[in-house]
């Protein structure tokens, strides 16, 4: 009843709603006084047909009304029925590229009354054979026992589909963010990254300048997901709990502390998230790291006391004023507290600034470790290298 070729195909479907017409008024003559339902839905109307890809077609239409109710929708594509809904769009997929298809959808009413119905030509993209843009401004750098990527968006003349990741040549992995965190790190090794972005159709761009990075010597790492059984509980109490990972946290006694590491150790970076949710207590809370960390009464503490940044010493139970600077902590925010401690030198960094220096040589060797007096303190992601 339809014609093959997609010309004229106004004409010839003008010519199958007047045929389409003249049967639903041969059925109603013929169902004159009969209860069955003869009156066919509307014809939808408004057919659109866009390209999505060289092989997808997207379809949309105006819904059909109908005297008792439309059932579905059937799809035709060059006069061949490919798929029936109940909604008002179809994705026809499986296409060829660069080749012109004509569609038509018709309504029925649960008698299978069947509607007129108009159609639509649409041509399927060519194939997509364009990589999509280098990615530009990748930078590679330590967090904790990782090597965190970033880089910046690729476009493509279609759609991205995401980006491979790579280390020395091998790629490690997909994303479809504008970061990777590269976790299977080892200490001393030399890593060289590059990026490549993938278009939907497969299509990789060319590979990103490379960003490289030389990892520390990892004397230890924990980001607390395994517990802290490791742990020396020098004083106080503390537990691991879920916040946004496993994190150790203190009580908010007076005095708690915890030590990991050797006594024979000298020259290290410690370097740890920190956050403290609340304090109990206004008589000089503090919270930080402490290295060269014998017992409780031998230790530097760098980190954060009653509004001051500090680097204080304890030696036989007895501290010393130490150096400060004036700092406000945020409750309930995250911090990254780092200690570099090389001979004599100490050295306090937050959130990768240096904030504080001393020249000490009292305590020249001891294990690492964390202090909060006073505060509910939660760290992560503990950190020793050298
Ligand atoms: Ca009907
Ligand atoms: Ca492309
Ligand atoms: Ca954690």
């Amino acid at each position: 009843m339809i014609a093959r070729k997609r010309r004229n195909s106004m004409l010839r479907f003008r010519l199958l709603n007047v045929i389409s017409v003249a049967m639903s008024l041969l059925l109603l003559t013929s169902h004159v006084g009969a209860v069955s339902d003869t009156t066919p839905p509307t014809a939808p109307s408004g057919l659109t047909a866009e390209p999505v890809s060289e092989s997808t077609v997207s379809l949309g239409w105006n819904a059909a009304t109908d005297d008792i109710g439309v059932d579905h929708y059937t799809i035709f594509r060059d006069c061949a029925s490919v798929g029936t809904t109940v909604g008002t769009s179809y994705t026809d997929v499986g296409l060829t590229a660069s080749t012109d298809y004509f569609y038509y959808v018709l309504a029925y009413d649960a008698a299978n009354n069947e509607s007129g119905g108009g159609g639509a030509c649409v041509t399927t993209l060519t194939p997509d054979l364009t990589p999509p843009s280098t990615p530009t401004s990748l930078a590679a750098k330590m967090e904790g026992k990782s090597v965190v990527l970033t880089w910046s968006a690729s476009t493509d003349d279609r759609l991205m589909s995401g980006y491979k990741v790579y280390r020395n040549g091998v790629q490690i992995g997909t994303t479809n963010n504008l970061s990777y965190t590269d976790s299977s790190i080892a200490s001393l090794m030399s890593y060289s990254y590059t990026v490549k972005a993938v278009d939907d159709s497969g299509n990789e761009s060319a590979s990103s300048t490379a960003s490289a990075v030389t990892t520390p010597n990892f004397l230890y790492f924990t980001d607390f997901e395994n517990g802290a059984a490791d742990w020396t509980v020098v004083s106080g109490t503390w537990s691991t709990v879920y916040d946004g990972s496993r994190v150790y946290k203190s009580s908010t006694t007076f005095d708690n502390s915890s030590k990991i590491g050797e006594g024979s150790w000298s020259d290290y970076t410690v370097e740890t998230r920190v956050k403290v949710n609340s304090w109990s207590s206004t008589n000089s809370p503090d919270v930080g790291i402490r290295v060269r960390f014998t017992d409780n009464k031998n230790y530097y503490l760098l980190g954060y006391k009653n509004g001051n940044l500090v680097i204080n010493r304890t030696v036989a139970g007895t501290g010393n004023g130490g150096t400060s600077k004036p700092f406000t902590l945020q409750t309930g925010q995250w911090y990254t507290f780092k200690a570099v401690v090389q001979g004599s030198t100490l050295k306090l960094y937050v959130n990768g600034n240096l904030e504080l220096t001393r020249t000490d040589s009292m305590l020249p060797t001891g294990a690492v470790g964390i202090e909060s007096r006073f505060g509910d303190s939660r760290f992560d992601n503990f950190t020793v290298t050298q």
